[in-house]
């Protein structure tokens, strides 16, 4: 179980570790330690969406470790590149916090496309699987195919959806899948909210409104605040996520399509500038492809 989980990693990070790995090891490769390599190395990194910032101090590692440890060959600072990388993304990553309660909530957060509702999906899918009943709350209520993309992933899992009419009140449809849940008995409420509005304001405010909604059945809810980010888009993805932390406590985050990037070095910058713990990444489209975030073993995926 535990090796294919790995193989589906690495195929879906292949990209990065295309542009990472292979790279590395061909410009590495036969060389001795110097100056001239270690802008070679700067390149790779940068490539790789590492940004500057964290590549510079990956560089200064590189330089003091390799001198002290006596490392002369090039191709010998794949290892110390790897230390350094699972020594930077630790602090960053983090599991799942659920309460216990009947229900834990689970908010989801994140702009259009960014992979929101896929994710719900597949977290449902999982949670399933360990014997939890969910129910998927549709307050993505501005667009009706929003709805229906949700009612599709309930059928296919084979879990409950609450949903409401296109334009009706977001919160009132978190209102009614809580109390539901709570009816019922159920473990788990996921909440699926709009990427857009007519404007940002509009939507941080309906985000927050929708956050006070869980706040009134427990202050322990929603035990999750989880920002949704398209891992295609790099390093872009740090601002976009700042204007959502500014508006509401963001617990974790997930990186989505990262099957689709040579850009999944971008974790490390996303990981340093934000200091919010990523908890979960989308490799694929089936609802095996979205893993826990170990830094051990996606570090050993992109630098194999
Ligand atoms: N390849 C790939 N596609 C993904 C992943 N996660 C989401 N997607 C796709 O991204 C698109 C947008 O996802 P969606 O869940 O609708 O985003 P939302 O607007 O935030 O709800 C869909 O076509 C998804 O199938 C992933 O990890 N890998
Ligand atoms: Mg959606």
């Amino acid at each position: 179980m535990f090796k294919s989980m790995f193989d589906r990693l690495k195929k879906g990070l292949e990209k990065t570790k295309k542009q990472l790995s292979d790279t590395f090891s061909a410009i590495s490769f036969g060389r001795k330690i110097d100056e001239s390599l270690f802008e070679d190395i700067e390149m790779v990194l940068l490539k790789a969406d590492v940004g500057i910032e964290a590549t510079e101090e990956i560089i200064e590692f590189l330089r003091k470790e390799s001198k002290k440890r006596r490392i002369t060959e090039g191709e010998d600072l794949k290892e110390l590149l790897k230390e350094k990388l699972i020594e930077i993304l630790t602090p960053c990553s983090g599991q799942l916090n659920l309460a216990g309660e009947k229900p834990d909530v689970i908010l989801f957060l994140g702009i259009n496309g960014s992979g929101k509702t896929t994710t719900v999906g597949k977290l449902a899918y999982q949670f399933k699987e360990e014997g939890k009943s969910v129910v998927l709350a549709a307050a993505d209520t501005f667009r009706a195919a929003a709805i229906d993309q949700l009612q599709v992933w309930a059928d296919r899992v084979g879990v409950r959806i609450v949903k409401h009419q296109e334009g009706s009140d977001p919160s009132a449809v978190v209102f009614d899948a809580i109390n539901s849940a709570k009816a019922k008995g159920d473990d788990i409420v996921l909440v699926d909210t709009a990427g857009r509005l007519h404007t940002k304001e509009n939507l941080m405010k309906e985000l927050q409104k929708i956050k006070r909604t869980i706040k009134k059945f427990s202050e322990n809810q929603p035990c999750e605040t989880l920002l949704v980010l398209d891992g295609t888009i790099g390093q872009n993805s740090i601002n976009q996520a700042k204007t959502f932390k500014e508006a509401i406590d963001i617990s974790g985050i997930i990186i989505t399509k990262l099957d689709g990037t040579a850009k999944g070095g971008a974790l490390i910058p996303i990981c340093k500038q934000l200091q919010i713990p990523i908890k979960y990444i989308g490799v694929g489209e089936s609802v095996e492809d979205l893993q826990p975030f170990d830094p051990k073993t996606f570090v050993e995926a992109i630098l194999d």
